[in-house]
């Protein structure tokens, strides 16, 4: 059977293959729906479970086997159990009283590093294995290689190495560290900086908002080009991070860059928009140039927010 669906180009989906490692799986929310058919695509042996039934019901008719508890789940698992869960309370309840002892747990559910690593001292008490993962991808990339998903992954490596194959079904995946915490740091990182970039399209098309004869796709085009571009400089950051010396390399010192600011401000000004998604940055850079540092780049801007 071939189905082209939303989520995954589906292939085979009624058939197990012998050699592929079974899968269980509890959650099917977006996420949890898109996982599985991935693994069901490649032909894994799938068990689910959600705390609504309702929602395995299209996975059962797709050839997955439906767990009537989460306990009966985790008990005939004869490979990972993998976790797809709103939050670490979620997973909390949905674990709580399940015999883990001799499992492998994977936890795609989003969580605060502390979270992960307390999870990882918590599954090491039941006797189980984890591997705590981050989700870089949206469901309609999950299955779909060209889409650049990934999934990043840390804690138990030789865990990671023995599912590495089954991992890499739904999307890339890629090792982080021994620590059980940093799969979690590097995906709020991640989603942190999204935060900013995603503030800078606002104020963009803010300013432009009352323009009518103004293209906004072709600014758009213009924004991703220019964004990806000056990406670019994140590892001008991380080579001043690791050398200490803040003004190596640097493309565009802090002081031109301050002096620029005002130009932004007047135009925001000018154009009826609240300055507000920029100043809070704006004024760090200000404030690290009055510090006798213009000649930096923007690394030592992180020594003015960290909390010591
Ligand atoms: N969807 C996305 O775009 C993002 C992409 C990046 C990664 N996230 C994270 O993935 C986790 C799951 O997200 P999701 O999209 O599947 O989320 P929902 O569709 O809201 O489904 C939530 C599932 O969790 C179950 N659930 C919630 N609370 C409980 C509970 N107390 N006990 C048992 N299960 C619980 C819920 O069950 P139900 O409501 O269907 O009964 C769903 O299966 C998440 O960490 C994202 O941050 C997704």
């Amino acid at each position: 059977m071939i189905m082209v669906g939303t989520q995954a180009t589906l292939i085979g989906m009624d058939t197990d293959t012998a050699d592929k490692t079974p899968v269980t799986l509890l959650g099917l929310g977006d996420m949890g729906t898109a996982l599985a058919r991935a693994w069901r695509a490649a032909g894994h042996p799938l068990t689910v479970w959600n705390r609504t039934p309702q929602k395995a019901g299209p996975l059962a008719e797709e050839g997955a086997r439906v767990a009537a508890t989460q306990t009966e789940a985790v008990a005939s698992a004869d490979g990972p159990v993998i976790l797809c869960l709103l939050d670490d309370a979620s997973v909390d309840e949905v674990l709580d009283g399940a015999d883990l002892f001799g499992k492998d747990l994977v936890n795609l559910t989003t969580s605060t590093p502390a979270q992960a690593r307390r999870r990882a001292r918590w599954a090491e008490k039941r006797g189980a294995r984890l591997l705590d993962g981050g989700i870089m991808a949206v469901p309609p990339m999950i299955g779909r290689p060209e889409t650049g998903g990934y999934i990043l992954y840390s804690g138990d490596r030789a865990l990671f190495e023995r599912h590495r194959e089954l991992l890499e079904v739904p999307a890339g995946a890629k090792f982080v560290g021994e620590d059980a915490g940093h799969a979690a740091l590097h995906d709020i990182a991640l989603l942190s900086a999204m935060t900013g970039m995603f503030a800078g399209i606002t104020h963009a098309f803010a300013l432009v908002h009352e323009e009518k004869d103004l293209d906004r796709a072709e600014l758009a085009s213009l924004l991703v080009e220019w964004l990806g571009a000056m990406a670019g400089s994140a590892h001008e950051i991380a080579d001043q991070l690791a050398s200490g010396d803040y003004t190596e390399g640097v493309t565009s010192n802090l002081a031109m860059m301050t002096a620029g600011n005002d130009t932004l401000l007047a135009s925001a000004e000018d154009q009826s928009v609240d300055p507000r998604l920029l100043t809070p940055y704006m004024e760090l850079m200000s404030r690290r140039v009055a510090q006798g540092h213009g000649d930096e780049g923007l690394a030592g801007l992180v020594t003015l927010i960290r909390r010591e």
